[in-house]
């Protein structure tokens, strides 16, 4: 088999792989070297524990729920511009970009995404933010660690959540950057769950059987889909649709999950893969409203939580 007959499979795999899954994992992990080299990087620009926090007075005195997160200007990974060539140019991961985003695909955004443990998060902020279902803790953070976004667990959602009145001509493309096991807040993914196409977060979710759930999408289509979840070695990379349901517990570790997130979307390409997805999914492509968890500060205005009853498969 020729090398182009040879790479036209494999980006014809990946597609495959979005139209049934909406995710694609790739079978060979990235460098574990470099990934140990840029995680090193990382983790030398602070402690990740409670100094990360602002005190509880100091954040009363004035909430701050929006802006955040990493944003340009204020991103620790620009500053490590020279160390991310072996996720952005490692050739799997350009061509299963390319066949799903055609060629001159865009990035859209690039972070480090860091689980907190738990004993890292004070008592007083844990107490506050209990059955929260998207525990961001950027605003917790004091402003000068705000380059990197704090999760202590996410309930399931589509990365869409973040783009209202935006097509989903994007995938989430995660590399973890040391090995992820069942206590260190790994993905949970749910097989299929784009197929219904974009819907409001919070999501409608049933456990149905072991490692299963009954999702609904409140315009009356409902899917039985498989929950996966993403353990892996270090340099371990997956990517996904942005309406794929996906998640993760509170960091159950004593130490930080340290993982990279990046967004690309369709750049030039007038017809790539992604259409051909969207062209089978049974739902809208696009929200004007992706979210009504929050409040009109960006607080949250709801408890409830579907990913932390999730059942840890035996392991
Ligand atoms: O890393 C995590 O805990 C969740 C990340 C995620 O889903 C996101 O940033 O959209
Ligand atoms: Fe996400």
């Amino acid at each position: 088999m020729g090398v182009a007959v040879a790479g036209r499979r494999a980006a014809d795999h990946v597609v495959g792989d979005f139209i049934r899954d909406g995710l694609h994992v790739f079978p060979q992990p990235l460098d574990a070297a470099a990934a140990g080299a840029l995680l090193a990087a990382i983790r030398a620009t602070r402690a990740f524990d409670g100094r990360l926090f602002l005190t509880e007075a100091a954040f009363d005195a004035d909430p701050q729920y929006t802006c955040v997160n990493p944003r340009p200007g204020r991103n620790l990974l620009d500053r490590f511009e020279n160390l991310l060539g072996f996720v952005e140019q490692a050739p799997p991961v350009r061509a299963g970009l390319t066949s799903v985003l055609g060629e001159g695909y865009q990035t859209l955004g690039r972070k480090v995404v860091c689980g907190v443990p738990a004993g890292a998060v004070p008592a007083w902020l844990k107490a506050r933010i209990a059955g929260n279902p998207v525990n961001n803790l950027g605003a917790y953070v004091k402003p000068e660690y705000r380059d990197v976004t704090y999760f202590y667990g996410i309930d399931f959602h589509q990365d869409l959540i973040d783009f209202k009145d935006r097509d989903a001509d994007f995938v989430t493309l995660y590399v973890y950057l040391h090995p992820v096991t069942l206590s260190d807040a790994p993905l949970y993914v749910l097989e299929g769950s784009h197929a219904l196409g974009a819907v409001m977060f919070p999501h409608d979710l049933r456990p149905d059987g072991p490692g299963f759930w009954r999702y609904r999408d409140g315009r009356g289509r409902e899917a039985r889909v498989r929950q996966r979840v993403l353990t892996g070695e270090a340099g371990a990379v997956a990517m996904w649709h942005a309406c794929t349901l996906h998640g993760t517990q509170p960091d159950a570790a004593d130490h930080e999950r340290i993982s990279l997130r990046y967004l690309f979307a369709k750049g030039a390409a007038a017809r790539a893969g992604i259409d051909r997805v969207n062209d089978q999914l049974g739902g809208p492509i696009r929200l004007e409203t992706t979210r009504t968890d929050l409040d009109g500060r960006g607080a949250a205005r709801i408890k409830a939580n579907s990913v932390n009853r999730a059942r840890q498969p035996a392991g």
